[in-house]
């Protein structure tokens, strides 16, 4: 049977998917799509996802998983190392409610629009306005998923398939300077303290060295 193959772009969602391969130590393939030239669009990564969205997962069975949850979640579930899909049903409630929160708001509504606010504008005014609401509206649905954590630490006590899906939304707040709220600051300085985490940020073309030092919100 082949190998696993992640499609991804470095610095984007994908980087959840890439830290989750990671810490199960599967091995995997990676092939990368560049969303700027628009490969992503094309027919040959559209006949993988028709919605043309990264990440996208090819398993061993050539079965493709075209959804980050649906990838965290059965990385979680199925790989030989590393069981990060808890076993308390009340608790994988949590972790979906963590992952869709990050996955519809936090990244959906706020961070689409910074990055992309030409989607939400006709003129350059406005694309200046999406950027802004944009930056509002990811504080405002960051604070909320802090909200959703009850200690500091990992997003259920132990490491799961929700803490690389918060983290990539931290990253992102850091590269953009939206402040964290203190228990995602500390959250994102955790998962960069990991082994996992600075070997997919140095494959992506980052240096971890210069990470986490972004201001807490009030
Ligand atoms: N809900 C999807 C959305 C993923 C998504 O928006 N990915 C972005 C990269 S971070 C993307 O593919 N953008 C290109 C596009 O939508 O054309 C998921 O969770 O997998």
């Amino acid at each position: 049977m082949a190998n696993m193959c992640l499609y991804m772009a470095p610095g984007s969602c994908s980087t959840a998917a890439n830290i989750l391969l990671e810490e199960v130590e599967e091995v995997f393939e990676v092939a990368v799509i560049n969303i700027p030239a628009g490969e992503n669009r094309k027919p040959e990564y559209l006949a993988i996802n028709p919605r043309g969205t990264i990440p996208s997962l090819r398993l061993r069975d050539g079965s493709v998983l075209t959804d980050l949850i649906s990838i965290a979640e059965w990385l979680g579930r199925n790989c030989r190392r590393g069981r990060y899909w808890p076993a308390d049903p009340a608790l994988q409630d949590r972790a979906r409610k963590i992952m869709r929160h990050v996955t519809e708001n936090v990244h959906g509504l706020g961070f689409a629009r910074i990055f992309v606010p030409e989607a939400y504008s006709c003129d350059l005014e406005e694309a200046a306005q999406a950027m802004a609401e944009g930056r509002r509206i990811a504080s405002h649905a960051l604070n909320e998923a802090a909200a959703m954590l009850d200690e500091e630490g990992y997003a259920l006590g132990a490491f799961s398939v929700a803490d690389p899906i918060l983290f990539y939304v931290e990253f992102w707040a850091d590269m953009t300077d939206v402040p964290l709220p203190p228990r995602l600051l500390k959250h994102y300085q955790l998962m960069l303290g990991r082994d996992a985490v600075y070997r997919v940020l140095r494959e992506e073309g980052y240096d971890p060295g210069r990470l986490g030092k972004t201001t807490e919100s009030a």
